[in-house]
């Protein structure tokens, strides 16, 4: 797990997830996936609010998405084809600090990771 603190180029942008137009219990949030960033490089949400992400991967290759706890367990893998947009559902999440990461062969070493931060 040393790979999820090495330090390196990842986006400092900072985003912010919005309440769901059609269900107030619900909170969505987009991020773009390319050659090697996650923008917004910081995503703030709600915590205790559950969570979908509208993942885009605005390259032709694949990356991927996964999102670890605090404590480094994983919550959620998912590989994201090229030109789509991938749904990953969340569900609520205690306050804290998650690191996302591409899991792809080096892609986080070359700064293909955020911090997604629910408070
Ligand atoms: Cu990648």
């Amino acid at each position: 797990m040393a790979a999820l603190a090495a330090g390196c180029a990842a986006s400092r942008t900072v985003g912010r997830a919005a309440p769901d137009s059609r269900r107030g219990d619900l909170q969505v949030a987009r991020i773009i996936a390319s050659n090697f960033t996650f923008e917004p490089g910081t995503l703030q949400v709600k915590a205790g609010t559950p969570l979908v992400l509208e993942v885009y991967n605005a390259a032709s290759g694949t990356h991927n998405l996964t999102l670890y706890a605090p404590d480094e367990k994983v919550v959620v893998a998912r590989d994201l084809p090229g030109r789509t947009t991938t749904v990953v559902e969340l569900p609520a999440l205690a306050k804290g600090h998650y690191p996302i990461h591409c899991e792809k062969f080096m892609h986080g070493a070359m700064g293909m990771k955020a911090t997604l931060v629910a408070e």
